[in-house]
């Protein structure tokens, strides 16, 4: 049921470094044009460094992976796409949706199609309250679970952060800082919260990739690469932000899969737009970091 972009394929058969994006962002994160532009640049980002990039999404209820970016444009355009999590899969190719992939359901296709390695923006992780409304994304039990390894800027600054780290440990799941102990926080490159390892180089995380298929420990690694200092939000600006979005989304009685889209949105209005040229950033920077990334690792698997 796979729809494998040709050059997707051939890469893979060969043996040439891919790396999947998920869609959700494009559908669910960023307003458009703005979404497809990223999103094909984030594609542009990878290819000038030697990698294929694979944009997974479902239409017609066929996991498509490498969206041409006619699909893309689709994508950021076409009303009542399905956010697509691990549950909703079965539903969806049941009954021939469209539907964008989280972080989860686009680890779960990479990994039926063979790409190691994936690159968004943040992860989804425990969010804030949690201890009474339960939130706590599939992304951190797919990261338990399917083997592939997701670069990041870290989890989302909307979330507990503390408590997505205590989740991922409990879950097994390595937490690597790219040339940091610090976790970074999204928006910022600082949380105050240290990572597991810091990682050095793109031959290191390879390395860390290699061992840990050699020894069959099922699951992701986690790899954190902050924001470039001259990309971030101010601090204040950004925890401000997302406090006033935090009430508002309380207000308006937000739940479940419409949260972190909610919030996403409501503080690129209370940011003025600010908060999208940051997350576009951090995406190009962890698109280049991840080629890399996928370019060591093909040397050595
Ligand atoms: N990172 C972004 N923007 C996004 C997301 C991540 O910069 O829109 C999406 C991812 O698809 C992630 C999802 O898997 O948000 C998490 O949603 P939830 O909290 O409902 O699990
Ligand atoms: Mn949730």
């Amino acid at each position: 049921m796979l729809k494998i972009n040709p050059e997707v394929r051939k890469a893979l058969e060969e043996g040439k470094p891919v790396v999947a994006l998920e869609s959700t962002i494009i559908s669910h994160g960023m307003p458009y044009p703005k979404n497809v532009e990223t999103a094909l640049l984030v594609e542009k980002t990878i290819r000038d460094h030697g990698v294929v990039p694979a944009t997974i999404g479902i239409i017609d209820g066929n996991p498509v992976v490498g969206m041409t970016p006619d699909e893309i444009e689709e994508f950021g355009k076409k009303e009542g796409i399905i956010k697509a999590s691990r549950r909703d899969l079965p539903v969806i190719y049941a009954k021939k949706y469209w539907a964008a992939t989280t972080v989860a359901t686009t680890m779960i296709i990479a990994s039926q199609t063979g790409i190691d390695l994936f690159v968004t923006g943040g992860i989804g992780g425990v969010h804030r309250g949690a201890q009474e409304t339960m939130d706590i994304s599939a992304d951190l039990q797919e990261l338990a679970k399917t083997n592939v390894t997701v670069v990041c800027a870290g989890p989302k600054a909307i979330l507990d952060l503390p408590l997505t780290l205590e989740y991922l440990e409990t879950q097994g799941v390595p937490v690597l800082g790219f040339k940091t102990k610090e976790l970074p926080a999204f928006y910022t490159p600082h949380s105050g919260l240290k990572v597991d390892y810091q990682i050095d180089s793109y031959e290191e995380a390879a390395l860390v990739m290699k061992e840990k298929r050699a020894i069959g420990l099922q699951g992701g690694i986690l790899i954190t690469n902050p924001i470039p200092e001259q990309y971030a939000m101010d601090q204040k600006v950004i925890d401000t932000a997302i406090k006033t979005a935090l009430m508002d989304a309380q207000r308006d009685g937000i739940k479940g899969k419409e949260v972190t889209p909610y919030l996403l949105k409501t503080i690129v209005e209370i940011t003025g737009g600010d908060s999208l040229e940051s997350n576009i950033k951090l995406i190009l920077n962890n698109a280049a970091v991840g080629a890399e990334i996928a370019k060591a690792y093909c040397k050595i698997k």
